[in-house]
């Protein structure tokens, strides 16, 4: 192993207690818990990854800078690093974070709260690495690309941000996170952190930054991490001209405990969880009910934990008035003076859910009926022969398994994949539009 081999920090390994939406490629959430720490360590962090983690050469990497500039760079770790550093404690949370609680379901990583994780960031501002560059007057939008590379022929995951973002002093292409060297499921040795916006935007494993004269029209922009600019009614479908990208994450807040469906012997119960905005950071306020929504009463923020783009620790002491079942809820409001909605806002691909949270608690004596059972997945029939070599040799069946589609999204999901390289003949597809749709319904 050469020197340079063992700068490159070892993967930090699933947590036990990491809920796993897909194992291959990676995909991990945290679980509630984590909203009891300002800083989420680095093995609770969520992980969000397309395609496969790559392999990294770090004596061969290079970060190159082109397009709309006057002098085109390829930076090593070393010039970065001779640039001064900055730091920004900041959420990353993805865009399809609780998408499991949209109804009807949609397609995608069946997210619950724990897609997202407060860090501490350090790297150079990208303002700096552009002014390198020297920006021209016609650049618009900034690309990414990272080292990742696709799966069949699904499109290389590419992001733009546009150039007053970029040129804002809180992005950066980051090297490390909560003072270690960044670990390679989150994008060793450098990454974009776009303090306020959705995880797309937070390129991994970055190698190239190009300036564009216009927004780029690549899939993961002009066809995915959309959300429409009108009110939908649940479960309408979107032309794609009336959608926009997601950019600045939305005012939310997160119940860690309790637990919806504990039971609490009564007596004082202390209720405590996260809440964060997007651009307009910082949270100034969350209340809480304790009677589904009907009064509030304003939670304790910490007060050190003040920033434009970190989530803030909150908690209320509640002594409960008698037995007997009693709903909580949570409702931040941020700088701007939005307040988290009570009711969803359904969208088609199920992005940035940030309704006020909910959980119901049983005080008292176990008089209270017990919690409902979670639901149980639906057996699966049969598994069809060609399941194994149409679907598994790309991912596992863990991103199959919690889908509830009905046949009409099945089916587009078949037509997206074989448009991602996925070989299904006419009789093969038949069998397993029927399997899917069979398995793993609404
Ligand atoms: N190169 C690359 N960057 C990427 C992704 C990816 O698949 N490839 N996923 C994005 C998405 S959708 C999210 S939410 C964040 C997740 O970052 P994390 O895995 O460090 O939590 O990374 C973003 N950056
Ligand atoms: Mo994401």
């Amino acid at each position: 192993m050469t020197a340079a081999a063992m700068l490159q920090p070892r993967s930090t390994g699933v947590q036990p207690a990491m809920i796993v939406r897909s194992a291959r490629p990676e995909d991990r959430e945290m679980p509630l818990e984590g909203f009891l720490d300002y800083l989420t360590p680095i093995g609770r962090f969520f992980v969000r990854s397309h395609v496969y983690t790559p392999r990294i050469d770090i004596d061969a990497w290079r970060l190159t800078v082109d397009g709309q500039v006057e002098t085109p760079l390829a930076l090593t770790m070393a010039d970065l690093r001779r640039i001064p550093s900055a730091e920004i404690v900041s959420v990353l949370e993805c865009a399809g974070n609780g998408r499991r609680f949209f109804e009807p379901p949609v397609a995608g990583l069946q997210w619950g709260h724990g897609a997202a994780g407060n860090a501490r960031w350090r790297g150079v501002r990208l303002a700096d690495v552009l002014k390198r560059a020297g920006v021209r007057a016609s650049a618009r939008e900034i690309l990414f690309n990272g080292a990742d590379v696709p799966i069949g022929t699904m499109p290389d995951f590419q992001r733009s941000i546009p150039l007053s973002k970029a040129l804002d002093a809180n992005t950066l292409l980051a090297f490390e996170m909560n003072g270690q060297a960044l670990p390679i499921e989150h994008g060793f040795p450098l990454r974009v952190v776009v303090p306020g916006w959705a995880g797309d935007s937070w390129i991994k494993w970055v190698t190239s930054i190009t300036l564009l004269d216009r927004e780029h029209d690549g899939f993961w922009m002009a066809r995915a991490y959309r959300r429409p600019i009108d009110a939908v009614s649940p479960g309408a479908a979107v032309p794609l001209e009336r959608t926009q990208p997601v950019t600045s994450l939305r005012v939310k807040s997160v119940i860690a405990t309790p637990l919806d469906g504990a039971s609490a012997p009564g007596g004082p119960l202390i209720i405590r969880g996260a809440a964060w905005s997007g651009d307009a950071g910082p949270v100034t306020a969350v209340d809480v009910s304790v009677d589904d929504g009907r009064s509030w009463t304003a939670a304790t923020l910490s007060r050190n934990q003040r920033t434009d783009f970190g989530w803030r620790l909150w908690e209320h002491r509640w002594r409960p008035t008698g037995e007997g079942s009693y709903t909580i809820r949570a409702r931040a409001r941020d700088a701007a003076g939005s307040v988290q909605p009570l009711e969803p806002q359904w969208n088609p691909s199920g992005y940035l859910w940030n309704v006020a949270p909910r959980v119901t608690v049983h005080v008292g004596r176990a008089l209270s009926a017990p919690s409902a059972p979670p639901p149980q997945e639906s057996a699966p029939s049969e598994r069809p022969a060609p399941f194994a070599k149409t679907c598994l040799a790309c991912h596992s069946d863990d991103v199959i398994r919690q889908q509830r589609l009905t046949r009409a999204q099945w089916d587009a999901e078949l037509t997206k994949m074989a448009g991602w390289g996925a070989r299904i003949g006419e009789q093969d597809r038949s069998a397993l539009l029927d399997y899917l749709a069979g398995s793993f319904s609404p």
